[in-house]
């Protein structure tokens, strides 16, 4: 910056000295002008980049009925903290069940997927990813690695992860939701999609049709996608994972009114609530509600509005459906997505699967 001598009485002339961004291949070019460079290897939306106000989807379905909440603003930095020693706890089998899987499986996955990039969405801390990353390293020499997350102490832990093991990936955090990242990457560059964790599982059926139908119109014609998702099983074993004793899983789900009280001024309180939980077998989904312990007005100063809360009224907070592996290969072909393998563990109870895009006209014939 340099600042232009003056002699008179008027403010001085700030020159700002205007560098060239310079974007990564990873970015189609029509949407360089969507990002800039948070911090090293971090990229934000601008701020005029179209995006949902998450205090405006708070509201929105919050005078829904029955009551609900989108399942992203549950991971603040204390929800994703939360999440992460979920991950950890002996009864949710999930993230140990499909990091074997990966362990095992990611030398052939990368073998079946020759392309130059890994997009993953949701990435988290990227401890997972680090087999993929090691099949691609081993196999390609080098990658681009982008993981796209709301949490940005989740993609600079993944940042710092990549920089110490693995030298040779150039690495492009992009702070956002999936969507809004997906959307921005280039379809020249061969890249493998990663959405691990059944992280699917939260999605309703409409955010199902809506995700995967922008996923696969982002998607190039040599782009893959590498699918996480958690089977239907034994119902003891799925609500003792979305129930457990040390009471992590009701701090991860209540925490989110927390996000809600800064976000929209509202007075939700965690003295006059409960956790409750249960597997639906007709929609095959684990349910968490929050449930009022007395009659209550809950007011949001920032918007005016306020509603009654009745005891034992519930808001349901998140939603983890379960799948059948075929059924889900069958529904993904909907959106051009071929399935091309399915790896599982030896109880059957986690499902890998690998689809690749295949044009709409070549679909056809
Ligand atoms: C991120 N997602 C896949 C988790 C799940 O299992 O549905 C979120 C979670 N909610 C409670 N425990 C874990």
């Amino acid at each position: 910056m340099a600042v232009a001598g003056h002699s008179s009485g008027f403010a001085p002339i700030v020159f700002v000295a205007m560098s060239e961004t310079i974007y990564p291949a990873l970015f189609s070019a029509v949407k360089h002008d969507l990002w800039h460079a948070a911090e090293p290897s971090i990229w934000s939306l601008a701020m005029d980049a179209p995006q949902e106000d998450p205090a405006q989807s708070i509201m929105r379905t919050l005078w829904d009925q029955p009551r609900w909440l989108e399942a992203y603003h549950l991971y603040d930095d204390r929800g994703a903290e939360l999440f992460e020693k979920i991950c950890e706890l002996p009864e949710y089998y999930l993230t140990r069940t499909e990091n074997g899987l990966l362990e095992r499986e990611s030398n052939r996955i990368i073998d079946a997927a020759p392309v130059a990039c890994i997009v993953e969405l949701g990435a988290g801390s990227a401890k997972k990813t680090v087999h993929l990353l090691k099949a691609q390293v081993a196999q390609r020499g080098s990658s681009i690695f982008a993981p796209i997350d709301v949490s940005l102490p989740g993609l600079r832990a993944s940042k710092d992860f990549v920089r110490i093991h693995f030298p040779q990936v150039e690495f492009h955090g992009l702070h956002a939701q999936y969507e809004d990242g997906f959307s921005s990457i280039s379809r020249d560059l061969p890249t493998l999609f990663v959405f691990l964790g059944s992280t699917i599982g939260n999605f309703n059926p409409a955010s199902f049709v809506r995700f995967f139908s922008r996923l696969s119109h982002a998607m190039g014609p040599r782009d893959f996608l590498l699918l996480g998702a958690d089977r239907v099983k034994d119902v003891d074993v799925l609500e003792r994972a979305y129930n457990d004793s040390r009471g992590l899983t009701a701090d991860f789900i209540l925490n989110i009114f927390h996000n809600i009280n800064r976000l929209t001024g509202s007075n939700f309180s965690r003295d006059k609530m409960r956790y409750d939980s249960g597997f639906n077998r007709q929609w095959a989904q684990i349910e968490m509600y929050a449930v009022s312990s007395a009659m209550q007005e809950i007011v949001f100063s920032s918007f005016g509005a306020s509603f009654r809360w009745p005891k034992e009224d519930r808001i349901l907070v998140e939603i983890s459906r379960k799948f059948d592996p075929l059924r889900l290969q069958q529904q993904l072909s909907f959106f051009d997505l071929t399935p091309m393998a399915h790896y599982t563990d030896a109880r059957e109870w986690f499902s890998l699967l690998l689809f690749k895009k295949v044009s709409p006209e070549f679909a056809k014939t």
